[in-house]
């Protein structure tokens, strides 16, 4: 792959979107290379926890790639948003959670990408931003829907008519945004986050992250639903064992994701 960089240590992997000279922007390659590296990540048995980033010390990614955009028919956006959106969805109903490390300019479609992360942390110097409308266009990846989800409707939809950028600690403040982190230690803080998630026992993290995003959706009862249904799964993994004898014998669980 020319723009994406896939390396695993451990239970952890980390996606890198190098296309520095464009600030990383999303162009129809770099979609297409992300979906790729989601089929091998999707069949995965031996990872625990995901970390996507930008190249470089500027960008996490500065948007859709605009020049790209610029040619784009009707008919060629509507199949550019739809392999765009099932991508980010792919992250958002990935098994396992998965940490955005925004590094520098998040705008447009690199919000939108962030957002579909399970969360975020952000360096000092990162931007958030869903700046369409200055090119006379909206948020094609899912932006109009997740935005509200993380900052409340009115904030998102100021963001969004205004092209407003906010920066990391004004992110954090509203809640899109979970921990800023010098530029320096960023991924350091990351990396930490991700190998205590990789830690713990994975089933049960799977089970966590399917009852909060899709009971997200659902109204109280059918979201209690889903989780008393997906709690009394976990009574059949091995790992339910291992954490409760662990507990009762005073020892620190080894969770064998099974
Ligand atoms: N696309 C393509 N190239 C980009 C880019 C982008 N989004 N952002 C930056 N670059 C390129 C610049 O053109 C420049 O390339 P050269 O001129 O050197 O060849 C290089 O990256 C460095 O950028 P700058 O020289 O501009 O760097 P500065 O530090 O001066 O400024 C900046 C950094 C991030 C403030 C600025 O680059 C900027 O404003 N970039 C655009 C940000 C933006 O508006 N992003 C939102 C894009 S709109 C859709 C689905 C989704 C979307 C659209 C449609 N469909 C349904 C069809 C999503 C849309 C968007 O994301």
């Amino acid at each position: 792959m020319q723009f994406i960089k896939f390396e695993k240590q451990g239970f952890v992997g980390s996606i890198t979107i190098d296309r520095v000279q464009a600030l990383n922007a999303l162009n129809n390659q770099v979609i297409e290379e992300l979906s790729e590296c989601m089929d091998t990540i999707e069949k995965s048995k031996d990872l625990r926890c995901l970390i996507i980033t930008g190249a470089g010390d500027k960008a996490f990614v500065a948007g859709a790639d605009i020049k790209e955009l610029e040619t784009l028919s009707p008919e060629k956006a509507q199949d550019f948003a739809m392999k765009g959106q099932r991508l980010f969805r792919r992250f958002e109903v990935l098994e396992i959670p998965i940490i955005a490390a925004v590094n520098g300019y998040a705008l447009g479609g690199g919000c939108e990408l962030a957002i579909a992360c399970d969360f975020i942390y952000a360096s000092t110097n990162a931007v958030f931003g869903l700046p369409e409308v200055t090119l006379g266009i909206m948020p094609g990846f899912g932006g109009t829907q997740r935005l509200a989800r993380y900052v409340g409707l009115a904030r998102a939809k100021e963001m969004m008519f205004t092209a407003k950028q906010l920066k990391a600690d004004e992110a954090q403040a509203l809640g899109l945004v979970n921990k800023v982190c010098s530029p320096e230690s960023l991924m350091e803080e990351v990396k930490k986050t991700a190998s205590k998630i990789a830690n713990l026992a994975p089933i049960a993290i799977t089970a966590i992250k399917g009852a909060s995003t899709q009971g997200y959706d659902l109204s109280i009862d059918p979201g209690l639903h889903l989780e008393r249904t997906l709690f009394s799964e976990l009574f059949r993994s091995k790992d339910m064992q291992i954490g409760v004898k662990a507990f009762i014998n005073k020892q620190k669980p080894e969770f064998i994701g099974e």
